[in-house]
């Protein structure tokens, strides 16, 4: 276990969500500094943060010299550096559909609803806020249609399955259920994903994920 790795996130934001899954699921500790997205026009756009990332988003992990963004590539780290419960499968092709499956979630469909997305929607875009509904709605439906559909003949080819694709939870689930928190949010129709949802249905029972969940944050409702 490492002392002093430090995670720069905030309670709702699913990408620190994820890291905050994978650090549980590693039983590493850590201490939590909130990053309050909307507060005073968002935090993370002030000089102090600009200097952690100059991308302006979180999470950020600090874990001695070494300090990281991109949830992946923290999950990467983490991954290579301590390795006693793995997240990645191992095996081939297992391994690079997993590395897939949390690329489907994590690139073609969080970004499209990221925070500073919705806000130039509805602000140089003057998007109403019913057509911005619908395109949260449109990204994770197109999302979870295709996601559901490769989980579905996953099973078909290999048996069923507790988690995404294997039987303990990978960097698939780690990404999943932060975007089916997120979904349920925005008040997504999840009920059309029948594996999705036994999915992370499963991982919801585990400590790992219950305490990386956005209520359980001390930034919880802040
Ligand atoms: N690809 C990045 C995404 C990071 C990201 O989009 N973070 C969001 C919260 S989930 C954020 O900081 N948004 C702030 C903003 O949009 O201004 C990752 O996986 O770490």
């Amino acid at each position: 276990m490492s002392d002093g790795m430090i995670l720069y996130g905030y309670w709702r934001s699913s990408a620190a969500y994820r890291v905050r899954i994978c650090l549980n699921l590693k039983e590493l500790s850590y201490d939590s500094k909130s990053v309050h997205l909307v507060r005073n026009g968002g935090e993370q756009h002030s000089d102090e943060y600009h200097e952690l990332n100059a991308s302006e988003l979180v999470p950020v992990l600090v874990d001695g010299e070494v300090q990281l963004t991109q949830s992946l590539t923290i999950i990467q780290y983490l991954e290579e550096h301590y390795p006693d419960v793995t997240v990645i499968p191992e095996q081939t092709p297992l391994r690079y559909q997993a590395l897939a499956l949390a690329q489907d979630i994590a690139m073609e469909i969080h970004p499209l609803n990221n925070l500073r997305v919705l806000q130039y929607l509805e602000g140089e875009l003057a998007c109403e806020p019913e057509r911005k509904v619908a395109w949260i709605h449109h990204w994770i439906h197109k999302g979870f249609t295709a996601l559901e559909e490769k989980l579905q003949k996953h099973r078909k080819l290999n048996g069923d399955c507790k988690f995404s694709l294997t039987s303990s939870p990978s960097i698939v689930d780690i990404c999943l259920v932060p975007q089916f928190y997120n979904a349920q949010r925005f008040g997504v129709d999840t009920s059309l994903y029948p594996t999705i949802n036994a999915v992370v249905q499963a991982c919801n029972q585990l400590p790992a994920f219950i305490d990386a969940m956005p209520e359980n944050q001390p930034d919880a409702n802040s």
